[in-house]
C-alpha cells in the first residue's frame, strides 16, 4: 500500500489516509488501495470495527483535484461511479465504521466522513463542501447523504456557500457525535471501539442493516427487515445476552 496506512488492534482495524503532500486528498490509486482493503473486510469475522483517520493536518481534503482538473465528462463520471461503489461498499460493510476526523474533511473527504457510521473529532477538525468554489458539485453521494445527516436546508446551507465550519458546528448539526482534544482523539476512538467490540456481534451487524434498508427503501421494508433481523437473533446470540443479564454476569457471544 503506497498511500493508506493498514494495521490491527484486536477486533478493531485502522485504516489511515497517508498521502501528507496533498493533504490526503483521494485519487484513483488512493480508492484503488481502499476498495483491495474493503474487500478483505467484507469477509473478516475477528474484524468488528473499522477506524477511518488521516495523517498530519487533514482527514481528506478532497478529491484530487490536479488528477481530476485533467479529466473529461466521460471519465469524471466514471470517477464518480467509483467513488460511489466504494463508499456505498463502506457503508454497508459488516463492519462499524468511525470516522476519527482529525483535521480537513473537505469535499470528497466530507463525502467520506458521511459513509461512516458516526463520526468522533478532534476540536482542530474543519469541515466544509466547497466543490462550488470550483464550478462543480459534490459526485460521491454527499448530495443525498448530506442532507440526510443534517437536514436539507442546513445542507443547503452548507453546499451553496461553502463555508468552513469546526467541529463544534459539526456536533451541532448533528454530524459529529463527540469531540476531544487532538491528543486523546485516537485513545477515545479505541475506547469506544473496544466498548463496541463487547456487544453483541450479530446485533451489531443486523442493527447496520436494519438501518440502512430503512434509509434507503423507506418506512415499509425497513419494519419489515427489522422483524426478520430480531426474530433471527432469537435463535442466535439473544437467548446467551438474554440469560447473562438473568444471571447478573457479562454474555459470551
Ligand atoms: N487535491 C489536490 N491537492 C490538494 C488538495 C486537493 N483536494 N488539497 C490540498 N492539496 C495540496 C495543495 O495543493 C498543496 O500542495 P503543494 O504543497 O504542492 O502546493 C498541499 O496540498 C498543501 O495544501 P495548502 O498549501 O493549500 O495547505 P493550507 O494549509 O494552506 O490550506 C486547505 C489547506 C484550506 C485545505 C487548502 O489546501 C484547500 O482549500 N484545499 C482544497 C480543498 C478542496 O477544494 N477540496 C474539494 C475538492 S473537490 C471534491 O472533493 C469533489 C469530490 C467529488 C468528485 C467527483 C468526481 C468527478
Amino acid at each position: 500500500m503506497q498511500h493508506l496506512k493498514y494495521f490491527e488492534n484486536n477486533a478493531t482495524a485502522v485504516i489511515t489516509f497517508s498521502r501528507p503532500n496533498a493533504l490526503n486528498a483521494l485519487n484513483s490509486d488512493v480508492f484503488t488501495e481502499l476498495n483491495l482493503i474493503l474487500e478483505k473486510l467484507e469477509q473478516s469475522e475477528k474484524i468488528q470495527v473499522l477506524v477511518l483517520t488521516g495523517e498530519g493536518k487533514a482527514f481528506v481534503a478532497g478529491a484530487d483535484i490536479a488528477e481530476m482538473k485533467g479529466k473529461n465528462a466521460t471519465e469524471a463520471a466514471i470517477f464518480s461511479r467509483m467513488g460511489h461503489q466504494i463508499f456505498n461498499r463502506l457503508e454497508h460493510l459488516p463492519q462499524v465504521v468511525i470516522g476519527a476526523v482529525n483535521g480537513f474533511a473537505l469535499g470528497g473527504g466530507l463525502e467520506l466522513a458521511l459513509a461512516c457510521d458516526f463520526l468522533l473529532a478532534s476540536d482542530k477538525a474543519k469541515f466544509s463542501a466547497p466543490e462550488i468554489n470550483l464550478g462543480l458539485i459534490p459526485g460521491f453521494c454527499g448530495t443525498w447523504r448530506l442532507p440526510r445527516v443534517i437536514g436539507l436546508n442546513n445542507a443547503r446551507y452548507y453546499l451553496l456557500t461553502a463555508a468552513m465550519f469546526d467541529a463544534a458546528e459539526a456536533h451541532r448539526l448533528g454530524l459529529v457525535q463527540q469531540v476531544y482534544p487532538p491528543s486523546e482523539l485516537m485513545n477515545e476512538v479505541m475506547k469506544t471501539s473496544e466498548l463496541m467490540a463487547s456487544k453483541g456481534p450479530g446485533a451489531m451487524k443486523a442493527l447496520k442493516r436494519v438501518l440502512l434498508t430503512g434509509q434507503e427503501k423507506g418506512l415499509k421494508d425497513g419494519c419489515e427487515q427489522e422483524t426478520e433481523e430480531f426474530a433471527h437473533l432469537f435463535s442466535g446470540e439473544a437467548q446467551e445476552g438474554m440469560q447473562a443479564f438473568l444471571e447478573k454476569r457479562p454474555p459470551e457471544w
